[in-house]
This record gives C-alpha cells, structure tokens and sequence, in this order.
C-alpha cells in the first residue's frame, strides 16, 4: 500500500469525543514505552506524526490520524504505567476500554508487545481481555533490532505458548522494528486486506436486489440501524 497523506485529525479524551465513524480505525494499543507512536509514525510514513516520548504514560489522549483520506491510524494510551496515579496505573484506563468495546469503525487492533522482553503478566491480562471481549486484533511484536534474533524468536514462543489455551487457531501475530521499518510492509498488507474486505461488503450491499423502498419510496423504514463493519478474516 501506497501512503499519499497522513494527517492529524484529533486527540479525544474519551469515546463519546472521537468523530464520525465514518472511516475504518485501526488502532494501536500496548504497553508504556512499547512503540506505539513510534511504529504508527513507521506506518504513516511520517516521522513527526504521532509524538515519540521517552518518557512513559505521556500520551493520555486518543489521538486520530486520518491516512489517505479513506481510513484511520489511532494511537491510544499505554496502559501499565506505574509512576501515575493508581487510578489510570496498572490497568489500561476506562476510555480505552469504552473505545475498544464501543467503537463501531473499529476494523482491526494492533496489541504491541515489546519483542525483547520474556512474556510480561500485563501484556497477557490485556489480551485475555482483548479476547473475552472479541475485540478483533492481531499481536505485533515490536523492537526487534533490540535484543538477539534467538532471544526475540524465544520471548515471542513463549508469548505465544503462554496464551495458546484460548484459542482453537492462535491469533496471527508479526514482528516489527521502528527503528529498521522492519514488519511495515506487513501491517500495511492487513490493513490493506481488511479495507479490501469493507469494500468487497460495501459493493455486495449495493447489489442486493432491490427492495420494497426501491420501488416505492413511502416504504422504507423511518430509520436504518447503522453497521459496523464485520470482517471474515483470514486469521
Ligand atoms: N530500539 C528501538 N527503540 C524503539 C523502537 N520503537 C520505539 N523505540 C523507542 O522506545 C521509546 C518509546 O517509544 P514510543 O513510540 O513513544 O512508545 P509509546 O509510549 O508506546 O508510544 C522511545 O524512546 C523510542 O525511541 C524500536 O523499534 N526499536
Ligand atoms: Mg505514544
């Protein structure tokens, strides 16, 4: 995929903040410090986008990016982030659950995981969550170019190993380096795939045949309940 303009839309605080759901979301999600911003940046093609911080629990807000004017980058709030208040510390805070859980647009979660650490409790608890709430996601294993090549393969298995009972088919899962734009391809492929699908599912609609309000106006029911989108994904 091709990236011709990535733009900041705005910073909700919440989900009732966050725009129109007209265009499809793909979130990033995960620890403090893990990459987000940074791999978002990777994506847009845009070094500045998204702001970079070394400092931990900086970004507070939900950030919304919109690329190619035909689809969305949103970089949410680390969770994990212990020097903070208790409330908004250890557990990822309310508006990310609302947004994850409320969010019609949202087509697809990345859930980062940093690559060079052994697997971390929080990083499973969250997943276990993302999964008990069906919220759709693959896992991207960030900061390759960190550690060994032997020690990334063994924390991404035993990360793997460790959530493997959940699932009948484990979730697809990639590697990534902000750093290298390792994995960048990768991701864009998903996200490309994924609004190939929405499309496919827009183009299907239009050629239902036609219906009773297509023939008389009067008919058509006085409201139509919105759809988000419902992907049959590969993974
Ligand atoms: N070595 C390495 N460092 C990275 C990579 N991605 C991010 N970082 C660094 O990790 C820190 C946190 O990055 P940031 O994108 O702000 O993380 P966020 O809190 O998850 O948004 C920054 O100092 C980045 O420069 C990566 O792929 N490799
Ligand atoms: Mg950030």
């Amino acid at each position: 995929m091709h990236i011709s303009s990535a733009t900041f839309l705005c910073s909700a605080p919440n989900l009732e903040a966050c725009p129109d759901e007209s265009l499809p979301e793909f979130a990033f999600i995960g620890r403090s410090n893990v990459g987000k911003s940074s791999l978002l940046n990777v994506l847009a093609g845009e070094q500045g986008l998204a702001r970079v911080s070394p400092t931990p629990g900086f970004t507070k807000l939900i950030n919304i990016f919109t690329i190619n004017q035909c689809w969305r980058l949103v970089d949410l709030p680390g969770y994990g982030f212990a020097a903070g208040s208790r409330k908004d510390s250890n557990r990822f805070n309310r508006s990310v659950a609302q947004y994850l859980k409320g969010r019609t647009n949202l087509s697809l979660v990345f859930a980062l995981i940093e690559s060079a650490l052994p697997p971390q409790p929080i990083d499973i608890e969250f997943i276990e969550w993302l999964t008990l709430n069906e919220v759709p996601f693959v896992l991207v294993f960030t900061k390759m170019d960190k550690a060994p090549k032997p020690q990334v393969d063994a924390n991404i298995a035993a990360f793997m190993e460790r959530i493997s009972q959940w699932y009948a088919q484990p979730p697809a899962h990639f590697q990534c380096s902000a750093q290298t734009g390792a994995g960048r391809q990768d991701l864009l492929g998903v996200v490309d795939e994924i609004l190939d699908a929405i499309h496919a599912q827009t183009e299907a609609a239009r050629e239902i045949p036609a219906a009773p309000w297509d023939v008389n106006p009067q008919a058509r029911p006085a409201k139509t309940r919105k759809r988000g989108p419902d992907l049959h994904r590969p993974w």
